[in-house]
Parts: C-alpha cells; sequence; structure tokens
C-alpha cells in the first residue's frame, strides 16, 4: 500500500450522498408521458377523493383556497434521472385527508387522460406528498402536469401522476398503470425497486 494514502490510485466514482444507487444527475426537466399532454381549463378542473364514506370534491377554486406550501425536494426516475433541490408549491395532502374518513389503506392515483398508479395511503400522509401547481415560482407547464399534478417525491417519479384528477381509496394494493406494465408495486429508489 506504500504511496497510496487514499483510496485505491484508481478513478472512484464521486459519491453524491443524496443520489440513490444508479441514478445519475440531471439539470435538465426531462418529459416523461405514456400519452398526450390534456389541454386542461382550470375552470373545469376537479380533484376528487373517493372513499367508502362519501367523495369529497374540490374545485380549481376551492383547491386554491387551501394553504399552500412550498417544497423543497429530490427526484428520481426510474429511468435513471435524478434532479436534486427541486422547488414546487402546492398544497399537503394532509390538508386533503383532513376531510376523509376510510379505513382502507391503498389509494389509486387516477390522472386525466387515464393514468393511473398506486400508493399506499401512509406514503403519502404526514408531509409526505402533495397536490402541486407550480414548479420553479412558475405555474406547472402542461407537460409536467399542469394545472396539478401529484409529488410523492420518496417514491420514483412515475408515482407523481401529473394531471391529477383524483384518488381512489382501496383496501388492496392493485396496481396501476406502470406498476401492471412491469414496475414495482413500491418503487422506492433507495433499494432500487425498479420493476418487479
Ligand atoms: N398522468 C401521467 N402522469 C405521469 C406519467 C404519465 O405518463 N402520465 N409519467 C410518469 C413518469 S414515468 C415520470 S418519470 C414522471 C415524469 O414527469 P415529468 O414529465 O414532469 O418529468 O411523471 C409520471 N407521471
Ligand atoms: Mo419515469
Amino acid at each position: 500500500m506504500s504511496g497510496i494514502t487514499r483510496g485505491f490510485g484508481g478513478r472512484q466514482r464521486e459519491s453524491i450522498p443524496d443520489l440513490p444507487p444508479g441514478q445519475y444527475l440531471t439539470d435538465g426537466f426531462p418529459v416523461l408521458s405514456a400519452g398526450p399532454t390534456p389541454q386542461l381549463d382550470t375552470a373545469e378542473w376537479n380533484f376528487t377523493i373517493h372513499a367508502e364514506t362519501g367523495n369529497h370534491n374540490w374545485s380549481w377554486e376551492e383547491y386554491l383556497e387551501l394553504p399552500s406550501v412550498d417544497v423543497s425536494t429530490d427526484i428520481h426516475c426510474v429511468t435513471r434521472w435524478s434532479k436534486l433541490g427541486t422547488t414546487w408549491r402546492g398544497v399537503s395532502l394532509d390538508t386533503f385527508f383532513e376531510d376523509v374518513e376510510s379505513t382502507r389503506d391503498f389509494v389509486m392515483a387516477h390522472s386525466y387522460g387515464g393514468y393511473t398508479t398506486n400508493i399506499p395511503l401512509e406514503d403519502l400522509l404526514d408531509g409526505q406528498a402533495w397536490i402541486v401547481h407550480e414548479f420553479d415560482g412558475e405555474p406547472l407547464e402542461a407537460e409536467h402536469g399542469g394545472p396539478a399534478r401529484l409529488l410523492v417525491p420518496h417514491l420514483y417519479f412515475w408515482k407523481s401522476a401529473k394531471w391529477i384528477r383524483g384518488l381512489v381509496m382501496k383496501s388492496d394494493d392493485e396496481p396501476g398503470f406502470w406498476e401492471q406494465n412491469g414496475y414495482h408495486i413500491y418503487g422506492d429508489p433507495w433499494r432500487e425497486e425498479r420493476y418487479s
């Protein structure tokens, strides 16, 4: 080991503590959509939580009246790009669920355009998920899910449904669109839960 005081003398990969395994950093903001971008008019936009005790519905005006917060977070796409320190503004899912009574443990998120993705309810609560309508201080662009999308940044980004339309409470963790097409049922980027 003489002469080598650090590492192994060869090229070592720079270790970035905030980067999950198998991911690389990007400064851009790639657009990944399974279909065309729906053109949504906020006058007709609605967000609904469907529970066994009834439906709770928010119009765009009602959504904007809810307390909104700034969110700074890292995002990780299963196709291996990560973006650190992204900034969003929106409403915590805790706020929406204050009004909802349900004994069901799972959620299917539904988007305008038909996309779906499944998430355990506990992953949407306690300050872990938001409906967001601003990115980087600007209204969220349609291609990134505007007027509003789900943001669940501790899971791979396919769980962050763009053009969010509603959440349906479920007794079972039924697979959504990508989960039926080979993606992992849960999608933790730190465990590399990419495919099933
Ligand atoms: N409605 C909808 N939401 C979606 C998708 C989609 O195709 N439709 N793609 C998912 C995937 S795979 C990723 S990586 C992110 C991409 O978001 P972006 O286009 O804003 O980068 O949105 C997720 N949410
Ligand atoms: Mo993705």
